[in-house]
Parts: structure tokens; sequence; C-alpha cells
């Protein structure tokens, strides 16, 4: 009997420890929202499990979408670190209460510039990307249709239907693609502008690089999108080239951001403080995502020093507060006025 009992013990024992173990692997698990390109979304994840032991739970969104998301899930957040992206959606959340602050590890060896662009650690930067425009010259060559060197050429009636770009309401790409127009011809001349590139425009994605598969595939000739992108589309083996238009363009700091009440919060620092070191940021290239990283130990691939390189005499003083606090209204502001028109 005592021997039948020890053994009743010695499973419950087991079962126990099973089952707390079980449990406590199922806390380990990190919900990241990820903006930037797919594959380094999966590349990081898998590393980071190996690295903190734990699951990774994740979900590729667009820029706006993330903070349209955050918004709805406020009352109950579900994320734990919002991850890349480019930096206007991410500070808008920030001045919503829907991030936190949080300085890293590795606060260190973070590019000044590049480290905290609106103040107060509201939003930490990851990466840099060059707007710009990619094209399919032999497509166009062959319509006979000049190569666009300038925002004012995409406005050319021959490019009718061939310019594509994302859509600002779920976008990052194409909210900095507005904060650039403002920033480069004032904000009522850039509305009026962008209401005459509609007429041009052959379709407004969700997302902001995929514009640049429909121009690699000649469904489109011209888009406007970051070159970093259109570079890893070329390495693919699509037939894009990368313009910097001449009046000046802006660009990306990539964001990252612990999100307010999230489930997990130790763990989100720590992969904070992983994704910004040196090592992780170099992972970078081997999925061609080639922004430049922002800690500066990191080795930047000279495919990715080019793009800032060719551009840096055509870059505008992009801000970043300003585009902040103003990305809501101007993106009802192009819903109502741009969007909104017929082509
Ligand atoms: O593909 C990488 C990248 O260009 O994508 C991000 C961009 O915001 C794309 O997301 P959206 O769909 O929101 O435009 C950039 O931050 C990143 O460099």
């Amino acid at each position: 009997m005592k021997r039948l009992l020890a053994g009743v013990l010695v499973v419950l024992l087991l079962a126990i420890g099973l089952t707390s173990a079980g449990f406590a692997e199922e806390e380990k698990v990190l919900n990241m929202y990820f903006s930037a390109a797919e594959n380094w979304g999966a590349l990081l994840a898998e590393k980071f499990e190996e690295y903190a032991d734990c699951r990774v739970d994740w979900i590729r969104m667009s820029s706006a979408e993330t903070y349209a998301r955050l918004k709805a899930e406020s009352d109950n957040p579900r994320g734990d670190v919002w991850v890349g992206g480019t930096l206007d959606p991410h500070t808008v959340a920030a001045d919503e209460g829907l991030t936190e602050a949080y300085q890293p590890s590795n606060w260190d060896e973070q590019i000044v510039a590049v480290r905290d662009p609106v103040g107060d650690l509201r939003v930490l930067g990851m990466y840099s990307g060059v707007l710009g425009f990619g094209v399919n010259v032999p497509l166009l060559e062959a319509e006979g249709i000049a190569i666009p060197q300038s925002w004012e050429d995409l406005l050319d009636p021959s490019l009718k239907g061939y310019v594509g770009m994302a859509n600002p309401n779920t976008s990052g790409t194409a909210l900095t693609t507005v904060g650039t127009l403002v920033q480069v011809f004032g904000e009522d001349e850039a509305f009026e502008y962008m209401t005459k590139l509609h007429q041009n425009i052959g379709v407004y994605t969700k997302s902001g690089a995929a514009p640049g598969v429909l121009v690699g595939r000649g469904e489109l000739g011209v888009c406007i999108i970051f070159l970093h992108d259109v570079i890893k589309h070329a390495e693919w083996g699509y037939p894009v080239t990368p313009i910097v238009p001449e009046e000046g363009t802006g660009f990306e700091i990539g964001g990252l951001n612990l999100i307010a009440g999230a489930p997990h919060p130790e763990l989100a620092k720590l992969f904070i403080d992983w994704v910004l070191s040196a090592e992780v940021q170099e992972l970078m290239s081997s999925v061609k995502s080639y922004q430049l990283p922002t800690n500066m130990n990191a080795i930047v691939p000279d495919v990715a020093q080019k793009i800032f390189d060719d551009a840096k005499d055509r870059l505008i003083a992009y801000d970043f507060t300003y585009v902040g606090e103003n990305a809501l209204r101007w993106m009802e502001r192009w819903t109502a006025e741009v969007y909104s028109q017929s082509r």
C-alpha cells in the first residue's frame, strides 16, 4: 500500500512538474509586431528564440497599420515590442501613450544622430534609409517614355497609369513620401502636387515595398519607394534602377518601441538590447535589407553605404518631430483631397 501511495505521489509530482515547466515555457513568449521586410522579421524571430530560449509570436504589418492596431488594443495590449517601420507612426503612437520609453543597455554604441530622433527616448532608431524612385528603365524606354529624374517629372502625362506608391493610411513609406513632399514644396503645394500625381497613379498598395515588385514585373514603370528596397529587388533579378529625385528627398529612421502595458516587458527589453547590438544589426544584409545600421560598431555593407553616398547631396533635413505632429492630419487631408478624386 505504502509503495502504491509513493508511486501515486511520484506520478503526481511529475505531472505537476511537467505542467509547471510547460506553463513557464508558455509564458516565455515575445509578441512582436514587425513593420520592415518579412524575411528579416522571420530571421529575427528565429535567432531571438535561440538567444533567449523563448518563443516569438510575430506578425508583419505596415507601419500605420501597426499604429492602428496598438490603438485598437490599448485597453488590453497584446503586443510586447514594435520593431521596424518608419519612425513617424511610431512617434504618433508614442505621443498617444501607446508605447513606453526605454533606454537600451548598449545606448553608447548607438549613433547619436539616429538613436533618439524625437527626444526623451520616445522612439528608438534602429536603421535608416533613403526615399526615392524605383524605375523599370527597359519598360519605359520601350514605351518611348522619358526616365523620370525629379518629382516634377512624375507628373508627365506620358506616365499616366505607370506610377505606383503605397497608401499613407497604411504605409509608413507613403507617409514619409507625404512628409518629404511637404518639406520640399510646402504643405499646400505638396497637396496640389499629390492631386496631380493621383492622375498618373496606376495603383496604391497597402505596403510600402509592394509597388517595387510591380515595377519589377513591368506592371508599373516607376514607384516611390525606399532605395534599399530597389536594390533588393534588383538583386532578386528585377530590371529596376534607383533614382534620387532632383529637387531633394527625405529619409527614414526605422523605429523601435516597447509597447505600453506589454504582457512581457522584460523579454521585450531584452529583445530591444539584442536587436540593437552590432552582431544582430549585421544580420540585416544577409536577407538583403540594406538599411544603414544604428550601432556604430556594426559593419556596413558597401551596397548600403553607396545608397547614402549617392543621395547625400539631395537629402533634406527631414524633421521627424514636425511630421509626427502633423501625420494624422495629413493622412485625413490626403484621403479627402487626393484619394477621393476620380482618375
Ligand atoms: O522593406 C523595408 C522597409 O522599407 O519597409 C519599412 C516600411 O515602413 C515598409 O512598411 P510600410 O508598409 O509601412 O511602408 C521601412 O521602414 C523599411 O526600411
